[in-house]
């Protein structure tokens, strides 16, 4: 034991748990322990608002496998996390939201700044502890870092102001590490036949995939199987793109040829995914789910199994390490399984077609229509970057171009879908892989909500991360619903008087570039990538009707419906 102050065991377990950057902004809340940092090695990253903090934790943490932090001033600080800390939530993402609040002798007096922060969090974390003794500060924050590798997802340390002062004797120490394993053996054996009997056997590779690390070991079980391997839903990183067996995502905006394979599975081995009802809805009118086909899903949040599907067999495993075990026992029980030559040949069938017709809806000489931009956008980022993407249509576009060459690239929003997610988390990305390009793509809408400010903090902190700005004067997405069930009724759904991003940038200290001819995008890419500065790239793309893909959401519509006479004209039906 050693005598200390809580804020000096607070900074040595985030120490002990190796953080060297966190996010946040500045707060007389935690200051006694912020001075601590820079004599710590830790760097304060601070931004332009707290949301793009959590992100930034968020995308650090995707990167790097490792829990990461942000911290907020109580109250208002702190309850602009929340929205990003939800899609840290669903992406299992362990970001560790240290939240300071009201004096512990002040709580439910409604002083300054005072917000009741455990019930704000409660639906977005995986674990919560309010610092209830000052001697318990390493401890209870050692404890979030475990909860948050635990289970995978995010862990808030609340503590109350006054409890970073005092004198207490404690142990710094680091918290253990987790590791699921591969599941029991007689539910590995049970896949394995399962799988060796399938005629048409699919792997669904997940978040879990990527998380784990576990590329090498799905090619092999992919190989052995003559398996299409499919993405889940904003996750193209988890298998190589380039691999003879990979087919795209499923999901808004992913791939026919992905959709085509799997609807023809007999068995489908889910890996790594909570199997995410929107992400598998029917898309381009293909009903693709294969309700029929023996389903094994496998995951290391058991809450999860069977949640949105009916499964045959739920696995709480590590993905690799049931990856593994699963390749040994289909070996013992189809040691001769030969390569299917027929279904790589339909594989092989399934992707020219598809390449085929994306081509064709790609190939428009028209200056700036948005299937061509991003086509030749996704052909110059450079292999091995980190991509970042938004949510809106032409962010969801890029989910059928965007291919990746390993794990824990593609960074997204996911299902919480939140407009603003992209800047942020690429910025964390950056802080976790210095030496990767790493691109924002973002709408102009969402680049106004959380972008556009932080390239300040990016010239300001010096994180080269590049954005692109699909930039078509309109909130895309929401338009193309109001083309579709409202008659083209538009509300709040134009961008007008945009500025040029480009110029702005440079008045903020980045680089900013314009591109209003496909012809230039390589060269724009590729100077973007040069410049090793905070870069914008403002893309003046086509918008509505002709262009806009389809809506995210046609399932959840219904035909407007007005009984009062005032609103008549306004009805459908
Ligand atoms: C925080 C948040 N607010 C609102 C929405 C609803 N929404 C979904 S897509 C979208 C439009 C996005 O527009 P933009 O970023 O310009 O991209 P575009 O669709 O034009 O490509 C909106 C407003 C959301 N998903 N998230
Ligand atoms: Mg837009």
């Amino acid at each position: 034991m050693t005598k200390m102050t809580p804020s000096e065991a607070f900074v040595e377990t985030l120490v002990a748990e190796g953080i060297t950057n966190t996010f946040g902004i500045v707060g007389s809340a935690y200051m006694d322990a912020l001075d601590l940092f820079p004599t710590a090695g830790i760097r304060f990253i601070s931004v332009a608002h707290e949301q793009a903090a959590a992100h930034a934790a968020d995308g650090y943490a995707r990167v790097t496998g490792r829990p990461q932090t942000c911290i907020a001033q109580n109250g208002p600080g702190a309850a602009n996390f929340i929205s990003a800390i939800t899609a840290a939530f669903w992406a299992h993402s362990p970001v560790v939201a240290i939240t300071p609040e009201t004096g512990s002798m002040g709580i439910g007096t409604g002083g300054f700044q005072e917000l009741d922060q455990m019930p704000w969090f409660e639906k977005c974390t995986k674990y919560q502890v309010r610092v209830n003794r000052p001697e318990r500060m390493a401890e209870l924050t050692r404890r979030c870092f475990y909860m948050a590798k635990l289970l995978s997802g995010p862990a808030q340390l609340n503590i109350p102001r006054d409890f970073f002062y005092g004198d207490i004797d404690c142990e710094i120490y680091r918290s253990g590490d987790v590791n699921y394993g591969s599941g029991p053996e007689e539910q590995i054996k049970k896949a394995a036949e399962l799988l060796a009997r399938a005629k048409n056997p699919v792997i669904l590779s997940g978040g879990g995939v990527s998380m784990a690390d576990a590329i090498d070991e799905v090619k092999a079980l992919a190989e052995f199987l003559t398996a299409p391997v499919v993405n889940t839903y904003l996750h193209n990183d988890t298998f190589p793109a380039a691999h003879e067996l990979a087919v795209g995502p499923i999901g808004y905006c992913g791939s026919k040829a992905a959709m085509r394979c799997i609807a023809k599975a007999d068995a489908v081995l889910a890996l790594g995914t909570r199997l995410g009802p929107f992400g598998t809805l029917p898309q381009y009118d293909i009903d693709y789910w294969p309700k029929t086909a023996k389903l094994i899903q496998v995951d290391i949040d058991g809450t999860q199994l069977g949640v949105s599907k009916k499964i045959d067999l739920g696995v709480v495993a590590d993905a690799r390490e049931f990856a593994l075990q699963l390749l040994k026992a289909l070996k013992a029980v189809d040691g001769d399984r030969k390569k299917d030559a027929a279904r790589l040949a339909d594989i092989a069938k399934e992707k020219a077609v598809w390449k085929e017709e994306l081509d064709s809806w790609s190939s428009t000489n028209k200056l700036m229509h948005p299937r061509r931009f991003i086509k030749e956008l996704t052909d110059a980022i450079p292999d091995g970057s980190i991509v970042a993407t938004d949510i809106g249509n032409n962010s969801s576009i890029c989910n059928s171009y965007l291919k990746f060459t390993g794990p824990r690239q593609h960074i997204s929003a996911l299902s919480w879908g939140n407009c603003g997610f992209a800047y942020g988390a690429a910025m964390g990305a950056k802080i976790g892989a210095p030496d990767t390009p790493v691109f924002a793509l973002q709408g102009d809408g969402a680049y106004g909500i959380s972008g556009l400010s932080e390239v300040m903090t990016a010239v300001r902190e010096d994180i080269p991360v590049i954005a692109v700005v699909f930039n078509n004067h309109e909130w895309g997405a929401e338009k193309k619903n109001q083309i579709d069930f409202f008659k083209s009724r538009f509300v709040g759904a134009d961008l007008l008087m945009n500025p040029d991003y480009a110029q702005l940038a440079k008045d903020m200290g980045a680089v900013g570039f314009k591109v209003e001819d496909y012809a230039d995008v390589k060269d724009v890419v590729r100077e973007a990538v040069k410049c090793g500065k905070a870069a914008v790239i403002n893309a003046v793309i086509e918008g509505g009707e002709k262009v806009l893909a389809e809506p995210f959401r046609r399932d959840a519509f219904k035909p407007a419906v007005r009984h009062l006479p005032k609103y008549r004209h306004l009805s459908a039906v």
